[in-house]
């Protein structure tokens, strides 16, 4: 048993040292503060089927407290009025017959003084019960009387406006009541993707307005025909509209050449910058075919106001989405007749997201679903727009790329897959996993080394050069480089995970506060600029960990040429490279006997399964790595174990079994091959340096004395 005078802060937004009586009482009071400013007859009055006359909602709420938790809880309870049960009931057929909603307003016994009565004799039973001990299942009950109550809170606001907007008199139900306005939308950038809320919005990028749409705006929506012109329309939408005789939102009217609105407060002038109400779902969408825009769905929706991006979340208009209301996965309509709550609603009907200003505060919250049907407007709907955008700069072109390799190589005679695509966030990690593994030497060689040499390299590097890291990850041997050169200024760090950089950027400026840091977030192999800062300086460009070794050999000397173009003629290059050596020490390093590499090389399959739909089993591949003499390299593959087929990127691939996929290419060099290549590249060696065993080199290179390397192939 919980007691009912435990102190809890809970979702409803209730302070930490309210009791469960004090907020009850709250809730109903405020409920009587709503109507204090009605007079009788406005509260008897049903201006429409789908709305309720203000008595109706008072006797209704109490009711249902009357229903699930006095009647079951309270030892002793006696109905206050036998007939309630049939007038109150909203739409719980398993409580029996009621009074049908359209002819609520029909009521005119019992007088508003007896429902008020009736409202003090609940109060004071549910006093009795809250003061005694509440089982968790009768608390949960309580607390769905609470929501249900500041439900029809706003429902009575939004059924009093629709009352007074057919009086001729034009009521005002509060001749204070506060317009909103403001500025216009800006969409706002969002990557899609899995988000918490479960739905999959899938790999694509959208924008969604951080603002509702105006009424100024709705204007121009007007002005254009939008009433009129069938294109902009749903056909159901359409044929609404027309039997309808729509031209504007609910409670607008035409005063001359100009609008008018009915609100609580009265007849107003329309606001131009206040956000559109009173709109249906079908205007909605109209709207936004109009605006060249859609609807957001509710998962955008809750995406977005869940990372702050958005104004006007809750409190001024409720937001169509272009969501229908059905259940999520794992719904399950509570027994008995709180089981008719909400499931049997899950048709026809569209959600709204966010919140309006007649909601009671506190009672929505981010991943509240309201619902309406498509043509219903007299609740405080409004409208943001969303829409598909192109993603950022540099992703169509990497995700097409990504797509094409996969469609190309694995339709290809060998099956091949370039190994850039090994490093998504996962296969990052994982290859800093390898680098301290005992078996992978490349890291732990070079690190040493260039501890070993890092002052004759500072030696040959001039007073305020620019420091150019090609790839720089963490830049992790650049600090190596930077203790021992502080003439180094900038260092200008190239790498096309914007995140990567920016954190090793942020960790460098921390402990090299002299250093200038200038970064590029780009892709090294392809083409960029080198920052304003490093103009007119002599240059160093750094390449290590032998990643020029993953390259084709043609794709190395292209690479070298254009560090030398970007570099220019002042320039020296040191480049990190992995030497022959004994093949049970390369396939050692390659085939870790840990796994790791094999996890490394068998998470492409999973970021093609995740990127490009695929359904890769990898654990029907085996990793391999074997060393290629003819090549000079390491080659790491993928056997299929079996015969299967694989679909991935829209495509179906057959693999045989022992067929095998080629993921990587490390290539080995002799310190002449390496100066070969170099050399195709536009570079001399100017020196070399070679590690303990197992042996690596570091190289500095300069430009080639020929000054007609670019034109060479
Ligand atoms: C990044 N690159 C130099 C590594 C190499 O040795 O080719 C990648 C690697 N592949 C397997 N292990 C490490």
């Amino acid at each position: 048993m919980t007691p009912a005078i435990s102190r809890r802060r809970d979702q409803y937004g209730t302070s930490a040292d309210e009791t469960l009586l004090d907020q009850y009482l709250r809730l109903r009071q405020h409920t009587q503060a709503l109507v204090a400013r009605l007079n009788h007859e406005d509260m008897a009055v049903q201006s429409m089927p789908d709305a309720s006359p203000v008595k109706w909602h008072l006797a209704h709420t109490t009711w249902f407290f009357e229903t699930f938790l006095l009647s079951t809880s309270l030892p002793g309870y006696r109905q206050f009025d036998p007939s309630f049960g049939y007038l109150f009931n909203s739409y719980y057929e398993a409580l029996g017959p009621r009074q049908p909603r359209p002819q609520r307003g029909l009521l005119t016994r019992p007088t508003v003084g007896r429902v008020l009565a009736y409202r003090r004799h609940v109060d004071t039973q549910m006093s009795t019960l809250l003061k005694s001990g509440l089982s968790a299942e009768t608390e949960a009950l309580l607390r769905l009387g609470l929501a249900h109550e500041e439900q029809h809170q706003e429902l009575l606001l939004m059924d009093l406006l629709h009352l007074f907007s057919q009086s001729p008199l034009k009521p005002a139900y509060d001749p204070h009541w506060p317009d909103e306005s403001g500025r216009s939308g800006r969409f706002k950038r969002l990557p899609g993707g899995l988000v918490e809320i479960g739905v999959s919005t899938g790999d694509f990028v959208f924008e969604i307005s951080d603002r509702l749409v105006k009424n100024g705006e709705w204007l121009a929506f007007m002005a254009d025909g939008g009433y009129r012109r069938a294109e902009f329309w749903l056909s159901d939408g359409w044929t609404m509209a027309q039997s309808g005789g729509w031209e504007a939102p609910l409670y607008w009217m035409r005063d001359g050449d100009r609008w008018q609105e009915m609100t609580l407060g009265g007849m107003r002038s329309i606001v131009a910058d206040a956000a559109v109400t009173h709109i249906s779902y079908y205007e909605a969408a109209a709207y936004a075919q109009w605006a060249g825009a859609r609807l957001p769905s509710e998962a955008e929706w809750e995406l977005a106001a869940s990372e702050n991006l958005l104004e006007q979340v809750d409190g001024v208009a409720w937001q169509w989405t272009q969501s229908a209301y059905s259940a999520y996965p794992g719904y399950r309509p509570a027994g008995g007749a709180l089981g008719e709550y909400n499931g049997k609603f899950m048709v026809g009907q569209m959600v709204l997201r966010g919140g309006a200003s007649i909601t009671p505060a506190g009672h929505s919250r981010l991943s509240y679903r309201n619902f309406y049907r498509p043509e219903q407007r007299w609740m405080f709907s409004g409208l943001r727009l969303a829409r598909d955008a192109a993603p950022i700069e540099t992703q169509p072109e990497t995700r097409d790329n990504f797509a094409a390799y996969v469609i190309t190589g694995l339709s290809a005679r060998h099956k091949q897959l370039p190994s850039k695509y090994f490093y998504d966030a996962t296969g990052s990690r994982l290859f800093e996993e390898i680098c301290r593994t005992d078996d992978y030497y490349v890291t732990r060689s070079e690190t040493a080394l260039l501890r070993n040499i890092a002052a004759e390299l500072a030696a040959g590097i001039p007073q305020g050069a620019a420091l150019v890291e090609f790839g720089s990850g963490e830049s992790a041997k650049t600090r190596l480089v930077l203790d021992a050169a502080p003439q180094i200024s900038p260092y200008v760090p190239i790498e096309i995970n914007a995140d990567v950089l920016n954190q090793a950027s942020a960790r460098l400026a921390r402990d090299y506060p002299q250093l200038s840091i200038d970064p590029v977030v780009a892709d090294f192999t392809g083409h960029f600029q080198l920052p304003a800062a490093a103009e007119g300086r002599p240059k160093v460009g750094f390449f290590p960990g032998s990643t020029i070794g993953n390259f084709d050999r043609d794709g190395a000397v292209r690479f070298l040429r254009s560090a030398r173009q970007v570099l220019g003629d002042q320039a020296a290059m040191l480049v990190g490279v992995d030497l022959v050596k004994d093949e049970a020490t390369l396939r050692a390093a390659y085939d870790d006997s840990q796994g790791v590499t094999a996890r490394f090389n068998k998470n492409l399959l999973i970021r093609i399964n995740r990127e490009l739909g695929g359904n890769f089993d990898p654990e029907a591949f085996d990793h391999l790595a074997l060393w290629n003499p003819v090549h000079s390299r390491m080659e790491m593959h993928l056997v299929s174990r079996k015969d299967q087929i694989v679909n991935a990127a829209g495509h179906t691939f057959a693999f045989r079994g022992g067929e095998r996929l080629h993921t990587e290419n490390s290539h080995k060099f002799t310190t002449d091959s390496f100066a070969q290549l170099a050399a195709r590249g536009g570079w001399s060696v100017a020196n070399t340096w070679i590690s303990d065993e197992p042996r690596v080199a570091m190289f500095r290179l300069e430009p080639h004395d020929s000054n007609d390397w670019s034109e060479r192939s």
